[in-house]
């Protein structure tokens, strides 16, 4: 399979976040892309760059003072001689005005964060625009006949809004991807998202749309983040009422209950009769996740993507979590070596 890869990922490494009340080191750290490329590269897989691509194209998903925001970010809080990395500290909750853009940088971080866990350094906009290009690159790929491709993302997206970050996440990858193929003519464009953290951006973003169905299997979201979507009653709205499939399972959850999901997910996605499929690859389903409470094996990886790749849907893969750092290799190399 072809595998779209670019080094300008380490320029995201966010030092520290907040993780349950503790200052922590930032579990989605530059060292996962190595072990996944180190794996993928033993099996033999072709390892090219992403195509660049101008920044028009990210507003076919998100907003343009979103982006703004983002692009000068660091350049600003530089401005204001601040070093070390950016993490908001309020958000307009219940009862707070959302409709005023703020104008200072502070008040704008939280504005556009749901989150205090993911960090902005001075490279992560030139990352998270360079994994946005390998998506989109992997999606240029798929349409030009492959059968499937790979974009090895970092940061990850499927958190990521119209307009809001969070969760690691600032680009939606994975919802460019989708849109990608939906522009090159692929009529209806599936999304399934296997990461154990519900895809709330993702959901978000095709929410109203009825050529972008959605299927998420993840943890509860009323004990497992992100906590305030994700739940099964979730269906869409306007064009896209019944395009939204949440299948939230309990902590513990091991492979044969998520099989039975996986293929109730399958079988709603493959409803939408869907020309493309995209799958958001999270491998934090694993056992040894240290953030995660899935109890899925390593051996559990090779049935998840034959299930998946039977689907028989041209397929552009993108990675989003798994943060046991030294099997995540391992685990994505399961997934990608069913779809050959
Ligand atoms: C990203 B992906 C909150 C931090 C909570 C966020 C987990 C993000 C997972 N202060 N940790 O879906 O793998
Ligand atoms: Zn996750």
């Amino acid at each position: 399979m072809k595998v779209v890869h670019t080094p300008l990922h380490a320029l995201h490494d966010g030092g520290m976040e907040l993780h349950r009340g503790e200052l922590v080191p930032c579990f989605e750290m530059p060292s996962r892309v190595d072990h996944i490329l180190g794996a993928l590269t033993r099996d033999g897989h072709a390892i090219q760059a992403p195509r660049d691509h101008d920044d028009a194209i990210l507003e076919r998903v998100h907003d343009p003072a979103y982006l703004a925001f983002l692009r000068g970010a660091w350049a600003e809080w530089r401005a204001e001689g601040r070093e070390g990395f950016m993490l908001a500290g309020a958000f307009p909750a219940r009862g707070l005005r959302r409709d005023i853009v703020p104008t200072g940088l502070h008040a704008r971080l939280g504005y556009y964060s749901f989150d205090a866990g993911s960090p902005i350094v001075a490279g992560t906009w030139q990352a998270a625009r360079a994994a946005a290009h390998c998506a989109l690159t992997a999606a240029d790929l798929v349409a030009a006949g492959e059968r499937s491709a790979y974009a090895l993302c970092r940061p990850p997206g499927h958190h990521a809004g119209r307009s809001t970050m969070g969760g690691y996440c600032f680009l939606n990858n994975a919802a460019l991807a989708a849109q990608r193929l939906r522009d090159a003519g692929f009529a209806r464009v599936a999304i399934l998202d296997v990461d154990y953290h519900h895809g709330n951006g993702t959901q978000e973003i095709f929410w109203e749309r009825g050529d972008v169905p959605f299927a998420s299997i993840h943890g509860d979201p009323n004990t497992e983040y992100p906590f305030y979507l994700g739940h099964a009653d979730e269906r869409g709205a306007g064009a896209g009422e019944g395009c939204n499939h949440n299948f939230p399972l309990p902590r513990g959850t091991t492979w044969p209950e998520y099989e039975a999901t996986l293929a109730r997910a399958l079988e709603a996605l493959a409803a939408h009769a869907p020309d493309a499929l995209v799958v958001s690859l999270g491998v934090d389903v694993f056992e040894g996740d240290p953030i995660s409470q899935f109890k899925l094996a390593a051996g559990d990886f090779r049935p998840l993507g034959a299930r998946t790749a039977a689907l028989g849907l041209p397929t552009v893969l993108v990675q989003e979590g798994g943060y046991a750092v030294a099997e995540i290799g391992e685990n994505v190399a399961s997934v990608l070596a069913t779809f050959a």
